[in-house]
């Protein structure tokens, strides 16, 4: 569709856009959709801006990236209909692994996720080869299934728009975890090591700058960093914003 620039909603809209495409080709599924809504409402909330919050938490999220051993970015299909490039991006910055993981599972949209991310410029993908699947504990999703040198083998993994199962399953597999999540209320969230509390689409392209900047950057160190403060900062924002709107 043909969305005028002059459209006050035209960024919304081109990201909702890519969605459908993402639909259409075969990366997103018919659910993808429905949470890319829930997402939206959201990010309504939070005035459709990073927020001091969320850099705060990208500056976290970058420290940890750099500083892991072996992180992994763990991509579903909403993620690789609006960010493919900054994916690929992100991993080749960290030296990150690029794991194909998701909740509804089908093994046509996973080759079509790993398709599109080598046309961006990614040289390997994990999750696709069942001989190297192992599986995380006390999980029933299907997304418990992971790759041994991916998911399995990480410390820190990068999980964007995830299932909150899946996130405490991982943490008490003794992973840390980084989220992206409009929703601050969601079990994912709640229980992640690291939540970003932005849309990814403009989160994950300040995740890259900064990433890239702190990789020039000697003796750096891991920060404290508290999750639930900084949620609870991300609730306060959309609290005066719809006091703000109430009040106009
Ligand atoms: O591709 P699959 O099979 O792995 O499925 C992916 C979806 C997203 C359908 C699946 O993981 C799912 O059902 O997710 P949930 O449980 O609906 O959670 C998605 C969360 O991401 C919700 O809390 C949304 O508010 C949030 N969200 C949606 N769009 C965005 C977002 N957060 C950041 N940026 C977005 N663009």
């Amino acid at each position: 569709m043909l969305i005028p620039k002059s459209h006050p909603r035209a960024a919304s809209l081109h990201i909702r856009e890519k969605l459908v495409q993402g639909y259409r080709s075969g990366l997103v599924v018919e659910e993808g959709l429905m949470a890319h809504g829930r997402g939206e409402s959201f990010d309504y909330l939070i005035g459709e801006k990073t927020s001091k919050n969320a850099l705060k938490a990208i500056k976290v999220a970058a420290k940890t990236l750099v500083l892991a051993k072996s992180p992994v970015i763990s991509v579903n299909g909403n993620f690789a209909a609006l960010c493919p490039k900054e994916i690929v991006n992100l991993a080749k910055i960290m030296n990150a692994k690029i794991e194909v993981n998701l909740f509804y599972i089908s093994e046509k949209r996973k080759r079509a996720i790993a398709n599109i991310l080598k046309k961006n410029g990614a040289k390997e993908i994990l999750g696709l080869d069942p001989r190297s699947s192992r599986r995380i504990p006390k999980l029933d999703s299907t997304r418990r299934v992971v790759d041994k040198n991916g998911i399995f083998s990480a410390d820190v993994v990068l999980v964007p728009l995830e299932d909150g199962d899946r996130t405490l399953a991982l943490k008490k597999f003794g992973k840390k975890v980084i989220t992206f999540d409009l929703n601050p209320l969601s079990r994912t969230a709640q229980s992640a090591d690291i939540t970003i509390v932005d849309n990814v689409i403009r989160g994950m392209r300040i995740l890259v700058d900064i990433s890239e900047k702190l990789t020039k950057k000697k003796n750096l160190r891991q920060e404290r960093f508290d999750n639930k403060k900084n949620l609870a900062e991300a609730i306060l924002v959309m609290k005066n914003n719809l006091r703000r709107k109430a009040h106009a």
